[in-house]
């Protein structure tokens, strides 16, 4: 039963050494005018009263205690199951900051417009308050931020995902900077008139706002309760607002993957690869090389913070605590590492569940039960004709239980980076690895990545977007600036710079398939690539970059003949020609300030064909 009255602002306690931090607490516990204000410790045991609250609620489905150890199942409403883009925004002063990739709302308007939104948002509800790390406590690259949140899903979530709690609040300095961070899933239990309203399992709005405000530091997000939208140290923070922190300061926030690939000789290669969402991230920071001797060692899956350090490399971290990866495609064959990972302790979100209390979703496993409860509660069977795990569905789960986590992945102030990648889904053209010839060309190849249309934002799967950097979505200001930034490393990290290689897993021939295995055998790019970076292998020119020329790649083993290969590496000149035109094109949109290396580089591969 919800307290219809709100919290007293002079009850609500003030627990950060931070003044700025207390004072934002009670403004907004001022606006929203939640029942009480609790402020999250990050215990276990605040973490098992929450979840038994759920539970009882409703929100949670807590699993096998055998098959599935202290984990959960939660069903998201059917509206609210990916990011938002449509409603995501960058209040920044002046509109060509935020830059034609998004959507831009004047700060002061956004503020107004939310206003009545936020205003009695939480009646009825707890108000959370998680301070959070982004980054090893302690670490030059961390960052701090607090996030209120009237979603106790969220701060379980947050509690997975983040170095949250007490810890978090105490490396908050007084005069200390911190991003707060404010989420309402925009579903007050008491109306205007002060009528109970009923409780559901996912409260959301079918009105959303995901709103950045990139001079003040600043994050509201309103009306979803769902991954990105919610979990606001993830893309909002380590992503959007860092990535404008990083320009104005010097360093990088990026959507990568940190792996540590450590050949037979026992030499450790840190690798980071930028690859659009769902394209395997979680496969590849989590593989299991197939090349005899080789060792792979995670850091992290989605998000990298790189700076230079004072032996001028470029020093990595993953700022997150967790991974949130995509469940459907992650399985006992294709990822085993994840698998381990999430066999306890784990919050899955939209699978299906399985009769004796377990989760299954599509790839899990290669026979598919024969009843199920899908990601919408009904009952599910192979014959039903309609995926039983929603294509977005999740598992959250602390990154400390995966068996391949590296010793260096709490290091406070990260591992320098040998290795940079780039790569996106693509069916054609692209070859499986390539090395770009220049920091500037790795710049290029980064600012053209493009990738197929995948589950994990609205949109029509399958269709080429887009996605320079992986970072289209979450770069919080103008994407030529961006790219413009990292020109700038080139200068500043010299022959001390990562070396760029592009690389594609998911090229396919005239009937559809697969023309490289994948998977674990993906080291056998990588193999080369690290040889590539000692010195030791040759590389063919080609109007797109250096190739390998094949006989340096290791294909002992598997299934891939020299038509294979010959297919994989194909460079065709007229779709090539073609690609860059839309390229050209590209650039137009993101308009004159594409910065004029970009372009240099672009003509030099077209007059490269030209003469080929
Ligand atoms: C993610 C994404 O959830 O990129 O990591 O969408
Ligand atoms: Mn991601």
């Amino acid at each position: 039963m919800p307290s219809t009255s709100s919290v007293n602002a002079s009850e609500i306690p003030k627990l950060s050494k931070n003044p700025a931090v207390n004072e934002w607490v009670v403004r907004t516990a001022e606006l929203t005018q939640p029942s009480s204000v609790v402020w999250c410790d990050g215990s276990q045991e605040e973490f098992d009263n929450i979840a038994a609250d759920l539970v009882e609620s409703g929100t949670l489905i807590r699993l096998d205690e055998e098959l599935r150890p202290n984990s959960y199942l939660a069903r998201s409403d059917a509206k609210d199951v990916a990011r938002v883009e449509s409603r995501t925004y960058i209040c920044s002063e002046r509109e060509e900051d935020a830059g034609p990739t998004n959507n831009w709302r004047d700060p002061a308007e956004m503020r107004a417009e939310l206003e009545p939104y936020l205003r009695g948002s939480m009646r009825g509800r707890t108000m959370y308050v998680v301070p959070f790390a982004m980054g090893p406590l302690g670490g030059k690259i961390t960052q701090y931020g607090v996030e209120i949140t009237d979603s106790p899903y969220v701060v379980l979530s947050m509690a997975l995902m983040t170095r949250s709690g007490s810890a978090a609040l105490e490396y908050i300095a007084p005069d200390g900077e911190w991003v707060p961070a404010l989420h309402t899933v925009g579903a007050p239990l008491i109306d205007d008139e002060g009528n109970e309203v009923e409780d559901v399992a996912w409260p959301c709005n079918d009105t959303k706002y995901i709103t950045h405000f990139p001079e003040t530091r600043e994050i509201i997000s309103y009306g979803s309760g769902y991954g990105g939208n919610a979990l606001l140290g993830k893309k909002c923070f380590a992503l959007r607002i860092a990535s404008v922190m990083g320009h104005e300061e010097g360093w990088l926030a990026e959507h990568m993957v940190l792996i540590q690939a450590t050949n037979p000789g026992g030499r450790k290669y840190t690798i980071t690869g930028a690859f659009p969402s769902a394209t395997g991230k979680t496969n590849l920071a989590m593989m299991r090389p197939k090349l005899p001797g080789w060792k792979v060692e995670t850091i992290g899956d989605d998000i990298v913070w790189m700076r230079p350090g004072d032996d001028g490399r470029l020093y990595a971290i993953n700022p997150e605590f967790g991974f949130f990866g995509v469940a459907p495609g992650t399985g006992w064959s294709t990822n085993p590492v994840a698998m381990e990972t999430i066999s306890k302790n784990t919050i899955f979100t939209n699978v299906a569940l399985t009769d004796d209390g377990d989760v299954w979703w599509e790839g899990m496993t290669d026979e598919t039960p024969e009843h199920l409860i899908d990601w919408e509660g009904n009952d599910w069977t192979p014959e039903s004709g309609r995926p039983a795990a929603h294509p977005n569905a999740r598992f959250t789960v602390r990154a400390d239980q995966c068996p391949t986590l590296s010793a260096d992945w709490d290091a406070a102030d990260g591992v320098p980076v040998d290795i940079i990648l780039f790569g996106g889904r693509r069916r054609t053209n692209v070859p499986l690895i390539y090395q770009s010839k220049s920091w500037e060309h790795g710049c290029f190849l980064g600012s053209t990545l493009g990738s197929e249309q995948t589950a994990a934002a609205e949109g029509p799967v399958g269709v080429l977007r887009r996605d320079p950097f992986a970072m289209q979505p979450f770069a919080g200001y103008h994407m030529a600036d961006y790219w413009n930034h990292w020109l700038t490393f080139g200068e500043r990290l010299g022959d001390k710079a990562p070396s760029i290689f592009q690389v594609n897993w998911f090229r396919r021939d005239a009937d559809g398939g697969f023309l490289w295995p994948g998977f674990g055998e993906n080291i056998r790019a990588l193999e080369w690539a690290t040889r590539r970076v000692e010195g030791a292998v040759g590389a063919v020119e080609s109007p797109i970059g250096l190739l390998p020329d094949t006989s340096d790649l290791d294909t002992e083993g598997i299934d891939v003949d020299e038509e294979t290969l010959r297919q994989i590496f194909d460079v065709p000149t007229e779709g090539w020609l073609a690609e860059l035109e839309e390229t050209e094109r590209y650039y137009d949109e993101i308009g004159e300030r594409v910065p004029q290396a970009l372009r240099e580089q672009l003509a030099q591969v077209r007059a490269a064909f030209e003469r080929a």
